[in-house]
């Protein structure tokens, strides 16, 4: 049994979801502009249409609540509410959401805000995207006016998804909007997605002290393939560009002197001003991880290819380390070739609670992608996505015995979606989507979490 009050969610994006890219006033994003590229997103799919969320909202709500959510995390599509990331507001564009958190509130599911997650306004990638520092400020002027619409009715509040995501696979391996290959860029642009993420919570503070402000991080924890001194350095660094760089900033206000050092030649890190990284550790109400699996690595020379290759041709996000190879770990895999590790799960929780303690935790995401397929019954059998998410809960269970401030768990995703250069072609979802017909369907996975969720723990382990 789980303690009362756990929060048991499903998470979604805007992107992901929402379709409707032109509709009611919406500007374009940098993932509209790369969509439109040959060669960016696998079988040329784009997210025109997704799956119709936008329209399909109070369906996909009562979804939620016959799950029995008690929460549901998505985010706010920056372009929908401010077309050009700066200058005028969307008001057509803040209704969906004002409309989309009372439909939640009328079923008693506590929204749960994410302001970035990914989908930039052109204009400002135009003006020099996250490389440049006044795309932060521009971030902190967005999160104030949202906040102030929906702060009302909005408790919880994180500022940007996988800053990692954005920075590295945005600006170094070019595998995701907008898709350029420019290492020292990318470093510029991890710097001030922190430093959006500092700005926006506290602009967001001035205006309201109960709201409960967050950071979201995507950890792994990170295995040298063997005891050598080059695996231990590769482990090393790879730990340092995925997990040091983002929780030592937002957590102990400092980058990690080792990673600095790994890539002074990319900079001089003129970019990193007096005062910034005291704005980056602003308090926090809570930390959202954000995980999947764990990275095995190693730093001989011709070192193993990447076990989670990108689907299209891109460069390397290891900016500095472009040598280290991801081996295989030799675990079950899921159809992102991503390897299942729910150990890895506690010692990611255990080392952040004992090296940045008292920060209240979430998990934010974790799920896993399988290749779903609908009966003719009409049913979706998926016992290996039951099977990851009971083994990460059990988990989440011991750490919560073992002391570690664990408050809640957000299944991702709440629906299959578009799933960013992969296209529709990985199914993350509880609930099954028929892309032709947007019929949704309850996976087995959806039946067995609101079973647990109804019992408020888990019942006998899921085969
Ligand atoms: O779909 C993504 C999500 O947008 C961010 N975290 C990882 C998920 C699975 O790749």
């Amino acid at each position: 049994m789980f303690p009362t009050g756990f929060v048991w969610g499903a998470a979604t994006s805007a992107y992901q979801i929402e379709g409707a890219l032109t509709a009611d006033g919406r500007g374009r994003s940098i993932w509209d502009t790369f969509c439109s590229q040959d060669g960016r997103i696998v079988g040329g799919d784009n997210a025109e249409t997704a799956i119709d969320h936008y329209n399909r909202y109070r369906d996909d709500v009562k979804l939620m609540a016959d799950l029995g959510l008690t929460a549901y995390r998505f985010s706010v599509s920056w372009p929908r509410i401010q077309p050009d990331g700066s200058g005028a507001y969307n008001a057509k564009g803040l209704d969906f959401y004002k409309r989309l958190v009372d439909e939640l509130l009328s079923y008693g599911i506590d929204p749960w805000l994410t302001l970035y997650h990914w989908d930039l306004p052109q204009a400002l990638e135009e003006a020099g995207g996250w490389p440049s520092r006044d795309t932060s400020k521009r971030f902190a002027d967005f999160a104030a006016t949202v906040h102030a619409e929906l702060g009302d009715r909005v408790r919880h509040w994180s500022t940007v998804n996988e800053p990692w995501c954005s920075a590295f696979l945005g600006y170094a391996s070019g595998e995701h909007a907008p898709g350029r290959r420019e290492p020292a860029a990318a470093l510029r642009a991890a710097h001030h997605l922190n430093l959006a993420h500092g700005l926006a919570v506290q602009a967001m503070r001035a205006q309201n002290a109960d709201s409960q402000i967050g950071g979201c991080v995507n950890v792994y924890p990170v295995t040298p393939a063997t005891g050598s001194e080059a695996d231990q350095d590769a482990a090393r660094r790879i730990d340092g560009l995925q997990n040091r760089f983002f929780l030592d900033a937002l957590l102990k206000g400092a980058y990690p002197e080792d990673v600095l050092a790994d890539l002074s030649h990319l900079s001089d890190m003129e970019f990193i001003q007096d005062g910034d990284l005291a704005t980056i550790a602003a308090p926090l109400d809570m930390l959202l991880i954000n995980y999947y699996s764990r990275f095995t690595v190693s730093g001989a020379p011709g070192g193993a290819a990447s076990a989670a290759a990108a689907p299209t041709d891109s460069g390397s996000p290891w900016i500095g380390s472009e040598h280290v190879g991801f081996v295989n770990g030799g675990r079950p895999v899921t159809s992102m070739g991503w390897e299942v590790d729910g150990s890895g799960l506690y010692e990611m929780l255990r080392r952040i609670a004992d090296e940045y303690p008292r920060v209240p935790l979430y998990i934010s995401e974790n799920g896993a992608a399988y290749d779903d397929l609908i009966g003719e019954d009409g049913t979706v059998h998926d016992p290996e996505r039951v099977s990851y998410i009971d083994a990460h809960l059990r988990i989440c269970h011991s750490a919560i015995e073992s002391g570690i401030p664990l408050q809640g768990y957000f299944a991702w995703s709440l629906m299959d979606n578009f799933e960013w250069a992969w296209g529709y072609g990985k199914r993350f979802g509880l609930v099954y989507v028929d892309y032709e017909t947007q019929a949704r369907t309850m996976k087995s996975s959806a039946l067995w979490y609101a079973d647990t969720i109804r019992h408020g723990g888990l019942l006998s382990r899921a085969q």
